[in-house]
Parts: structure tokens; C-alpha cells; sequence
């Protein structure tokens, strides 16, 4: 069926040149679109890049793949809230959570240290769950998840089924945690936003699914990365070769 037929748009742009001439990471996206949506969706991702707030880009690429391989139906991790009254408080209601996931207050203090030298890196870091050591090897680029979305249908069946308001971010972080979660190898996912004004961050896992926390940083602050927390044993390039290449589509509840 033609209109199955699925393509991978993935987009980056920078400002004061590209990323790897050392330009600011100002956006990305990366999705999953039918042919028909293909144009629409590829000038929204424009149209972010150049009305987003960490700058003005003057360089962006744009990527549209087809893909040929098989895609796999993911159930979306069940999502819960917590409202804190501030970033300090948000830092505790992570801590506590990574906790709950295995990891050690070592790993965790250590980890966060890590992501504070990583700022403005444009991927995700993949940490040793047992040391708290950055594993990847990707420097400024880090790992870009990759041909994930939501069968269109079944995200608006979801936002009914869960009383949910639309909310973008919302919309592209759960695919992404879902697929991260589902592998074998990790333990854990902590993220919040590199954007100014988007202060709501989350820690994700199979064993607590995706709990949001109302605020992990300052408004204004450009500061934000994701932590992938992988078992030692990982093979590190496998685990990035499925981030980045195997296709996936949330399926309904
Ligand atoms: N793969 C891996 N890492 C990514 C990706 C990706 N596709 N997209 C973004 N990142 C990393 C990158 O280091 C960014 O600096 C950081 O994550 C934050 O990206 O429930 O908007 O797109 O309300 O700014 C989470 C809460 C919002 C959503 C996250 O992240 C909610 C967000 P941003
Ligand atoms: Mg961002």
C-alpha cells in the first residue's frame, strides 16, 4: 500500500555556522511521515528552526529518507506528573526517581556533572549506569534518536483516552523515551530542554514510565541535554545503531 509507505525527515540547524564547524545547536527534529504529509511536515521543521528562540540559524540541513525496513508498533510508556514550586525541587523529584531505577546517588551526582560540561551538545550522552562515565565517544554531535513518531491516529486516540492537551514536546518526547526504554540494555533516561522558555523536564524508564516534573531549570536559561543510562555490558555501538536507525511508531492504548 502506497500510502504506508513511511520516510524518515530528520532536521538540525545552527548559527554561526554549521555544527560541525562549531555553530550553536539551535534545533532539530526528527519523524516518521507518510508521502502525503511529507511537504507539510518538512516545512514545519523549517519553519521551527527559523522562529525558535535559542537563535537565528544560517545553517540547516534537511534529511527525508525512505525507509525500506520493517516498522514496529511500540506501546507508549504510561505517563505521570509531578508539580514542584521550583528547579531545586525538580532536581530532587529527579534524583529520586533515577533512584528508583537502580542507580546509585554517585552515579547520579557524578552523570550530572557530566551533562553540565555537555551543554550545547545536540545529541543525547550515553552513561555508564554503574560509574556515571559518558561512554559514546560522540563528542559535540551525541546520539540523535531517529525515525520515531506516532501513528497519527493513535496519538489523537491516546489525548482523548488520557484527558491530554495537545502539547508538541509532549508529543515527540514520549516516542523517543518509549523507544530508549524499550531497549534491553537501558536503565534509565533523564532530559529537559535546551529551549529558553520550556522548563518542564522528565526522567523516563520502564519500570516508572515517564514522569514529567513541572520544572528543571530557570525560565530563560539555555541550558538543558538528555542522559541515556545504559547497563555496563552494553554494546555501545549496537545500542546507537538502533537509537538512530530502527524505525518506530507509538501505537494506541
Ligand atoms: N535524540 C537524542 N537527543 C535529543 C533529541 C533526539 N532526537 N532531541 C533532542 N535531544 C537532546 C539534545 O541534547 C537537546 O539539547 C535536549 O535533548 C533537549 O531537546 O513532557 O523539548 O528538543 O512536557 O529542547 C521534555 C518534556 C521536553 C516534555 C524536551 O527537548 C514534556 C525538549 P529539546
Ligand atoms: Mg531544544
Amino acid at each position: 500500500m502506497r500510502d504506508k509507505e513511511l520516510y524518515s525527515i530528520r532536521m538540525r540547524a545552527s548559527e554561526g555556522g554549521a555544527h560541525e564547524d562549531g555553530g550553536k545547536h539551535v534545533s532539530g527534529g526528527e519523524q516518521l511521515s507518510t508521502k502525503n504529509e511529507l511537504i507539510d511536515r518538512a516545512a514545519s521543521l523549517v519553519r521551527r528552526a527559523f522562529s525558535h528562540q535559542r537563535g537565528e540559524p544560517d545553517f540547516l540541513r534537511l534529511t527525508i529518507e525512505k525507509v525500506s525496513e520493517p516498522v514496529h508498533g511500540l506501546t507508549p510508556l504510561p505517563v505521570s506528573y509531578t508539580q514542584v514550586s521550583n528547579a531545586s525541587q525538580g532536581r530532587l523529584v529527579a534524583e529520586d526517581l533515577l533512584k528508583q531505577t537502580g542507580l546509585t546517588e554517585q552515579v547520579i551526582v557524578k552523570a550530572m556533572s557530566v551533562l553540565e560540561t555537555c551543554y550545547g551538545v545536540r545529541g543525547a550522552i550515553i552513561i555508564d549506569s554503574s560509574t556515571g562515565d559518558r561512554i559514546d565517544g560522540r563528542h559535540d554531535k551525541g546520539i540523535r534518536v531517529s525515525r520515531l513518531d506516532w501513528n497519527e491516529a493513535d496519538y489523537t486516540c491516546w489525548l482523548e483516552h488520557f484527558q491530554m492537551e495537545k502539547n508538541q514536546r509532549l508529543r515527540e518526547a514520549l516516542p523517543l523515551a518509549t523507544k530508549v526504554a524499550s531497549h534491553p540494555d537501558s536503565v534509565a533516561e533523564f532530559c529537559f530542554s535546551d529551549d529558553p522558555d520550556y522548563i518542564t523536564g522528565y526522567v523516563a524508564s520502564k519500570k516508572v514510565g515517564y514522569h514529567r516534573i513541572s520544572q528543571m531549570k530557570e525560565r530563560g536559561d539555555e541550558n538543558g541535554g538528555r542522559l541515556f543510562f545504559v547497563n555496563p555490558q552494553c554494546h555501545v555501538s549496537s545500542y546507537i545503531d538502533y537509537l538512530e536507525k530502527e524505525p518506530i511508531l507509538l501505537k494506541g492504548v
